[in-house]
Order: structure tokens, then C-alpha cells, then sequence
């Protein structure tokens, strides 16, 4: 299929997440939509722990308290009369990549796939807390989701929270829109939380609650789930900003290419923390031998992103010398300096895994 072929918004019958989990719902991104700058709904990955609650835009309320001086709730017409403000978002899982380790940790054996950059509108949540008057000892905001499960044989929500600073940045956004179209249900509908450059952990769905707290929060999924633990050069603690991380998405793995023929290679790279992509390399080893033939780095074209927090496109212009099979390698930095690693950084749950991008395929 052809990118121009590809629908947008959810009313996309061509696309479907591939399955990873069926129960709760958890699926990857199929690599054809990668080829779009704007992820399609219907081809957006999902990420869910404990399934959709029921919610209607009629009965939602978003709870704004604890360290507050005004604690208050907000229905959805309300929230939409707001002022409001619009981003491109790279959603990241925070475990995206986890199958590349080795040993592999455990949690969902995500490949490179959980991943997807969409447009969101929102109402920024800066604007709900300053009605609310966040009292001056407030040091967090706890983000709360209308789903909720069991968690070592007790009932649990879905809670993760922020420091002050992020949950307050003018791009934090309450969300009720993802590509002009009202949320879809497994993406939080009808309102979540989208928190620009962090991992998607952050981006609490069906968000019905923001409790400011005077401690920093502590609950399953801000201290025993989503952190780093055991990781080399990484202090212990939850994940924050998405590392810098390219995907190649054509030529396909396994795919053969003719010897002499120009074969354009292209991708996606993007970086956390509005941090843009600074450069791509890409670099094709021969042989079975890691570092084989012409193995150095080549620098790819950078397509422009639509905004600070999408991703970019790459392309690179390969012509294959010889028959046999081939690695082909992208990396990417960042404005800051970060690079991808050769090797997927391990660590206790698999969080954080950007190396190098590869895919093999053979020159006839
Ligand atoms: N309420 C709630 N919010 C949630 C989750 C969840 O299970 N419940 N999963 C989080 C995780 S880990 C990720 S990666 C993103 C995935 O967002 P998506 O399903 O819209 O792609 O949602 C986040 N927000
Ligand atoms: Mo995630």
C-alpha cells in the first residue's frame, strides 16, 4: 500500500495494531504505518494494565485536589470551552525494544513497535491547577485513571505522578483529541493526559484525578514498576525522558536488493524533552562479521518534524556493491549530544531500550 493510500484518523479498516496481548487489549504498531509522519488511530499501539473502563464524556469529571487551596471538579463541556492547544506527540512505552535485551527482562516482549507519534488537543493542564491554587508545600501532581485492578492481591488504579515543574510546563496537556478526532476508547477516552517528551507511562487515560501531594508518590507504578533498576549508568529511580532512538522502516528485514541498484533506506528518529534529532548516520556491514566491508557511518538526510515533540524522517541513498547479505545500521543524535548505543542498555525491566537500529537483508 502506498503512504497516500493510508487513512487517517480512527475510520482506518486498513490498519490494526498487531497483538501482542489480547487480554488486556496490548498492541504493537504495524511497521507499513511507521512510513506515516501522523500515526493513524486505528494503527496507534496500545498499552493497557488492567483493560477500558467504562467511561462517557456525560459523566466524566476530572477531581483537581489534595495540596490545593480551591479543589474543585470539571465536566467535558466545561473542559472544552477551555482554551486549548495543539501537539504533536511521540507516544513512547517506556519498555518499547524490551525483546533486544539480553537476558530478557520480563513484561511485554515488545520489538521496536510501541511507539507512534499522533496529534493531540488539549487543554493545558497548567490552566486547571492555577484555578485550584496549588498550595506552596506541593511538590507532585498524582495522575489518576479511571481503570484500575489487582496489584499484589489488592485493588489498585492506574496512578503516576509528576514533579511540579512538568506537570505544570505550558505543553502538559489534557487531552481530548488525538488526530481531529474525540480520543478512542483503548487511548483513554475521553480525556487523558499527554505529557510531551516523557515516556508514555506518563500519559495517564481516562484521567479522572490530580491530587497534589506535599511527599513525593510512591505507588506501583511511580516506584515498583517503571523504574530503572539495576541499570549501568543510569541512576535507579522511574523512567522520565524518552532516550534518543531511530527506526529503520524500509528496506524490510529480510528483503532482497539488487547489487549496483540505488535502494533508498528511510526511517523515523526522535529524542525526548523537546530535544530535537540533531543528525542520523547509517552504515551497512557486509558479511556475517559485525564491522564487515565499507562499515562506516554515513550521514542520512534529515526530513523536517512538524513539531518539537514529533519525530523525523531520515532517508539515505545506499548502493550495494556486492551480493551476499548485509546488516544495515542507523543511530541518531540528538541536539544535546545523546546517541544510540551499539547494544540495548539491560536493565532489571527492560526500560529504555534504544540501541543502534539494524535490519539484515541480502544484495543479489
Ligand atoms: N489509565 C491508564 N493510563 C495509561 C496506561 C494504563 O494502563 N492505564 N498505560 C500507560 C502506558 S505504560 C503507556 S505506554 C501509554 C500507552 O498509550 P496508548 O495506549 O494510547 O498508546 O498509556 C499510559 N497510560
Ligand atoms: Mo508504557
Amino acid at each position: 500500500m502506498t503512504a497516500s493510500a493510508i487513512p487517517r484518523g480512527s475510520g482506518a479498516t486498513a490498519w490494526a495494531p498487531e497483538t501482542v496481548v489480547a487480554d488486556p487489549y496490548n498492541a504493537q504498531t504495524p511497521s507499513a504505518a511507521l512510513a506515516e509522519s501522523v500515526t493513524p488511530v486505528g494503527a496507534f499501539f496500545v498499552r493497557d494494565h488492567f483493560g477500558v473502563p467504562q467511561t462517557t464524556p456525560r459523566r466524566w469529571r476530572l477531581r483537581i485536589g489534595g495540596a490545593v487551596a480551591a479543589p474543585y471538579g470539571i465536566g467535558y463541556d466545561e473542559l472544552l470551552a477551555m482554551p486549548r492547544r495543539e501537539l504533536d506527540v511521540v507516544l513512547e512505552c517506556a519498555g518499547n525494544g524490551r525483546s533486544l535485551m539480553t537476558p530478557r527482562p520480563p513484561g511485554l516482549p515488545w520489538e521496536q513497535r510501541a511507539v507512534g507519534c499522533a496529534h493531540f488537543a488539549g487543554v493545558p493542564f497548567r490552566l486547571l491547577a492555577g484555578r485550584a491554587r496549588v498550595e506552596p508545600e506541593a511538590v507532585e501532581f498524582v495522575f489518576a485513571g479511571a481503570d484500575s485492578g489487582t496489584v499484589h492481591g489488592r485493588p489498585a488504579a492506574f496512578e503516576r505522578s509528576l514533579p511540579l515543574a512538568v506537570a505544570l510546563h505550558p505543553d502538559t496537556l489534557v487531552a481530548t483529541h488525538m488526530n481531529g478526532e474525540p480520543l478512542a476508547p483503548e487511548h483513554g477516552a475521553p480525556v487523558r493526559l499527554v505529557v510531551p517528551g516523557r515516556y508514555a507511562v506518563a500519559d495517564v487515560k481516562w484521567l479522572v484525578g490530580a491530587l497534589a501531594v506535599t511527599q513525593p508518590f510512591t505507588g506501583f507504578f511511580q516506584a515498583e514498576e517503571y523504574v530503572y533498576v539495576a541499570s549501568r549508568g543510569t541512576p535507579d529511580g522511574p523512567v522520565t525522558t524518552v532516550r534518543v532512538k531511530s527506526l529503520i522502516t524500509a528496506p524490510e528485514p529480510d528483503s532482497a536488493v539488487r547489487r549496483g541498484r540505488e535502494t533508498p533506506v528511510r526511517g523515523r528518529a526522535w529524542s525526548g524533552s523537546g530535544v530535537p534529532v540533531r543528525r542520523v548516520e547509517v552504515r551497512a556491514e557486509y558479511g556475517e562479521e559485525e564491522g564487515g566491508g565499507d562499515a562506516g557511518w554515513h550521514d542520512a538526510v534529515l526530513g523536517a518534524a512538524t513539531g518539537p515533540y514529533a519525530w523525523n524522517s531520515w532517508s539515505y541513498r545506499w548502493t550495494p556493491e556486492r551480493p551476499g547479505r548485509y546488516r544495515l545500521l542507523a543511530r541518531a543524535t540528538d541536539e544535546h549530544g545523546h546517541i544510540q548505543p551499539p547494544r540495548a542498555p539491560w536493565n532489571a525491566h527492560g526500560y529504555g531500550c534504544n540501541p543502534v537500529a539494524s535490519v539484515e537483508l541480502v544484495v543479489v
